[in-house]
């Protein structure tokens, strides 16, 4: 079997994705994600421009030699608009594996390790009281964990706040939206968040939060120690990654278990943070990733140092993401929890999949491949807007971590 066309689908039902579709001599098409949220378009262009005239005629078997090819071939190693373009082919090839044996994509991984994915949703809200209504409701949808984030009194907007219409999305059309920050304000708040939390829903739901890069070392370990009391799941994302020492100073300071790695497009950029278990839980996702190839080899790694897999899953990821990671999630054996933010009925139209929600639970479906398509011709009405993720500053003005 060879690989005879491959093509870039660009659409909007709401917000932007990036697809790439490969088709076989054979007639099989497998589907592959490459969307980076703000920056669609240098992806599409990476896959259309640079990569597809590559991959044209090769086995689409040859998954481990086709990423080596993408990757090292490249000369020009790692990057998130590189990584989401290997990412976008190599799960392509592995959807085409599983329908080509005729068998869900968990079974080339190892077969099934779990009956269904644990995942946890997103609530939030204006004030406290607020953001617990989103709790209970999430609880009634059957959720066994939940992200909590609130506003913060004296901020006038923050992160993972839902809107008029109760959706969160952080991507906005038209230029970057600017909010502000302070992370004197933010700490003072979130213990008095999980402190009601836990008052209000007792010990068993499991309770999950995002500071989103926003802390130094040292407040991030301040916020851990005192969030100890309420038994987080996680607490994600306390401090920038890029100095990965520096999660030793979080570490040190406190048992709130960390995770980190929705950023990071290699395993190179958590290196340090898995072998000094200076992390619990690594965030990564396929698509920013490089796709099941290089993903397959991360968690295998941080499974030596006890270092459980919280995938990425929010809605910037396409619905094929979401399909490829619970295939992923079912299989390996270090799996922790599936981040879940449903995508909007619009996106489900134009990507119909299989998977489903059960009972606090994710199941990626029994069919061949992935169990994802892309619906083209609805596809085709959505056309790209540019839209980028907001910018952040300290209430002094000083540009700071969104
Ligand atoms: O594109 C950025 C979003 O994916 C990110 O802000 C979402 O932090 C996020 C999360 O944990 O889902
Ligand atoms: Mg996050």
């Amino acid at each position: 079997m060879k690989i005879a066309k491959a093509s870039v689908i660009v659409t909007s039902p709401g917000r932007n994705y990036v697809t790439l579709k490969v088709e076989t001599d054979e007639g099989i098409c497998g589907l592959g994600d490459g969307t980076l949220n703000g920056r669609e378009l240098a992806v599409a262009s990476y896959l259309t421009d640079h990569v597809i005239p590559c991959i044209l005629d090769r086995d689409p078997f040859q998954t481990e030699d086709i990423w080596q090819y993408l990757y090292r071939g490249a000369y020009w190693r790692r990057g998130p608009v590189t990584m989401s373009a290997i990412a976008a082919v190599d799960v392509a090839l592995w959807d085409i594996k599983g329908k080509a044996l005729n068998t869900p994509v968990y079974n080339l991984l190892g077969g099934k390790s779990r009956d269904g994915v644990l995942v946890y949703g997103h609530a939030g809200g204006k004030d406290v009281e607020q953001a617990l209504e989103d709790v209970a409701r999430h609880k009634e949808m059957g959720f066994k964990a939940v992200r909590v984030q609130s506003g913060i009194p004296g901020l006038a907007a923050t992160y993972g706040i839902p809107n008029a219409s109760g959706r969160y999305e952080p991507a906005e059309r038209g230029l970057p939206p600017e909010y502000e920050w302070s992370s004197e304000l933010y700490l003072r708040h979130v213990p008095k968040l999980f402190a009601r939390a836990r008052e209000v829903f007792g010990d068993e739901l499991h309770l999950l939060h995002d500071c989103h890069h926003r802390l130094t070392p040292i407040e991030a370990a301040r916020l851990g120690k005192e969030l100890e009391p309420f038994h987080l799941f996680w607490m994600e994302d306390p401090t920038p990654a890029e100095l990965q020492e520096s999660f030793k100073i979080v570490r040190e300071h406190t048992t709130t278990p960390i995770a980190a790695g929705e950023v990071f497009n290699s395993i190179w950029d958590a290196h340090d943070l898995i072998r000094n278990q200076w992390i619990d839980y690594l965030r990564m996702s396929l698509v920013h990733g490089g796709g099941f190839t290089a993903m397959k080899k991360a968690a295998d790694f941080a499974a030596l140092y006890h270092v459980r897999t919280g995938f990425h899953g929010a809605t910037d990821l396409s619905p094929v993401t979401m399909a490829a990671a619970l295939h992923f999630d079912t299989a390996i054996h270090n799996f922790g929890i599936q981040e879940l933010m449903p995508h909007s009925e619009e996106t489900d139209r134009v990507f119909p999949h299989q998977y489903a929600f059960r009972d606090g639970m994710m199941v990626p479906g029994d069919g061949p491949g992935l169990g994802v398509d892309l619906d083209e011709k609805l596809a085709a009405r959505y056309e790209y807007q540019r839209a980028y993720l907001p910018i952040n500053r300290k209430l002094d003005g000083t540009l700071t971590d969104w």
